[in-house]
């Protein structure tokens, strides 16, 4: 049976009068890849797409196994204003004498992939060969975010803002730089620096202890807007009666323009765009970083499935209609950190967080998937003895001292359920209190010619992803 796709595909080729034994051209596969900062978006592209031009370790990805790719290399950046992905640099990074993670990448950058295919499966079809564009875009996670704000007035979100500012220690600075500030006056750009630098450093702050709201996401990752206008604003007490001209008034002035320069030309343009989607989640670091960090990732998790929700209601479908993304894959990153044996509990857990998740988001759409995953494979196990007991610890090298290390990062629970509710309490018992994990280089001799980079379950999900068009 031919699906939808390789029909429609026959068809264009059939109106256009060419001779099915011709090259076909499948519909470029738009893969997002998106995360919180550090979630592990960089080496997650790196490591793929070393390994579908190596073809060497993805047993998984059906089209490998059955041996239909004749070939996989890179294309050149179709998109003439957006940033290519800089695989290259990542790569040598991680492939280098001494390896190191890549650097810190901000804003979106995107990298064509091609595949040729001997046909089959939606293309069995056709005599000829199937050449396939993967495009691979890679974006900041806080972005998505941003989706709320275009439901919200700039009195309504900085009283959202303002609430949890107050609310916690480190809104200090924010709070006591207000009482400086007079709205009604005369606008200032001073005053509007202070207030955007200030908030944006609370928000900074507010991301490394793990909470959820974080809007305006480009406060945190501005990119090339950098001093401009568009982000620089704060939130402000209402004030019905601010004259024209003054600070409150070009506040709320900027915010809008934000809404409709930034967030929705990034919705309209790219999100809008995309088929299939990967969210990359740290959970092992949420998880050891206590209670509170985990309810928080809870609750983003919720956030972001409220950017893919599909239907009448959604803010999406009011602002675009069309494309929809058709899969998405929730993948908890780093699962090298812990030892085999734990990585079904790991699997539980993720698995726990999206259902909680795809149900509070009231989520419909897309086939979601979860899976617990490791980009870049950087330990080996053993079993040593501990506290008088054998127990399964990972090996690798430490990336500061560059020293080999075994080391156990305690015991994931059999019940995900427990966690969950643990971290709903705001008080009370942490039963992963011990759980910690490691910070290891990437492994030595990471691509071995022909072979591509080890990993765990990259390929299962590259076949939930792509599996079906290729
Ligand atoms: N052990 C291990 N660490 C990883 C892996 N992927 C990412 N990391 C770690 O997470 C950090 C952030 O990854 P990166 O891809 O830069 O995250 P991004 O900010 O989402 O692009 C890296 O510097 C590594 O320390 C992995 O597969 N295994
Ligand atoms: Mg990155």
């Amino acid at each position: 049976m031919i699906s939808q796709i390789g029909q429609s595909v026959i068809d264009t080729v059939q109106a256009a009068g060419q001779k099915v034994t011709d090259t076909v051209f499948g519909a470029p596969i738009r893969l997002g890849v998106t995360g919180l900062a550090r979630s592990g978006k960089t080496v997650f592209i790196t490591s793929l797409v070393a390994n579908l031009l190596a073809g060497g370790r993805m047993p998984q990805l059906a089209a490998f196994a059955k041996g239909r790719v004749e070939l996989a290399y890179l294309h050149p950046q179709p998109d003439d204003t957006m940033a290519r992905f800089d695989y290259e640099t990542h790569l040598s990074a991680l492939t280098g004498p001494t390896p190191i993670w890549p650097e810190n990448t901000k804003g979106i950058s995107q990298l064509r992939l091609t595949l040729r295919l001997k046909p089959d499966g939606i293309f069995s079809a056709l005599r000829g060969r199937v050449v396939q564009h993967i495009d691979i875009i890679d974006y900041p996670g806080e972005w998505l975010l941003d989706l709320t704000l275009l439901n919200k007035s700039y009195e309504d979100w900085s009283k959202d803002a303002l609430t949890h500012a107050r609310a916690r220690d480190i809104g200090h600075n924010y709070v006591t730089l207000l009482d400086t500030i007079d709205p009604t006056q005369e606008f200032r750009d001073i005053d509007a620096k202070a207030l955007s630098s200030t908030y944006a450093a609370y928000l900074e702050q507010a991301r490394q202890n793990g909470f959820p709201d974080l809007t305006p996401g480009r406060f945190l990752l501005p990119g090339d807007l950098a001093g401009s206008p568009v982000i620089t604003f704060g939130p402000l007490p209402a004030n019905q009666n601010a004259g024209k001209k003054t600070l409150y008034r070009e506040m709320a002035r900027r915010y809008e323009a934000y809404k409709a320069k930034v967030v929705r030309p990034f919705f309209r343009d790219h999100f809008s765009q995309i088929d299939r989607q990967i969210v990359l989640i740290d959970m092992l670091d949420a998880l050891e970083n206590g209670p509170q960090a985990t309810r928080d990732l809870r609750n983003s998790l919720i956030e972001l499935m409220q950017a893919f929700r599909t239907g009448r209601n959604s803010i999406l479908s009011r602002l675009f209609l069309g494309n929809r993304v058709e899969k998405i894959l929730f993948a908890a990153t780093k699962a090298d950190h812990i030892p085999q044996s734990q990585h079904s509990q790991m699997t539980s857990l993720i698995q726990a967080f999206v259902d909680d998740a795809t149900r509070r988001a009231n989520f419909s759409g897309a086939e979601t998937a979860s899976l617990a995953i490791a980009s870049l494979r950087s330990t080996t196990e053993t079993r040593q003895s501990h506290a008088g007991k054998d127990m399964d610890f990972v090996r690798g090298t430490d990336l500061d001292t560059r020293e080999q290390i075994a080391f156990y990062p305690g015991q994931l629970p059999d019940n995900p359920q427990s966690i969950l509710s643990e971290a709903d309490q705001s008080i009370g018992a942490w039963s992963l209190s011990e759980f910690s994990t490691m910070r290891f280089a990437p492994p030595k001799d990471a691509l071995r010619s022909g072979e591509g980079m080890a990993h765990i379950r990259l390929d299962q999900a590259a076949q939930f992803l792509l599996g079906d068009r290729l």
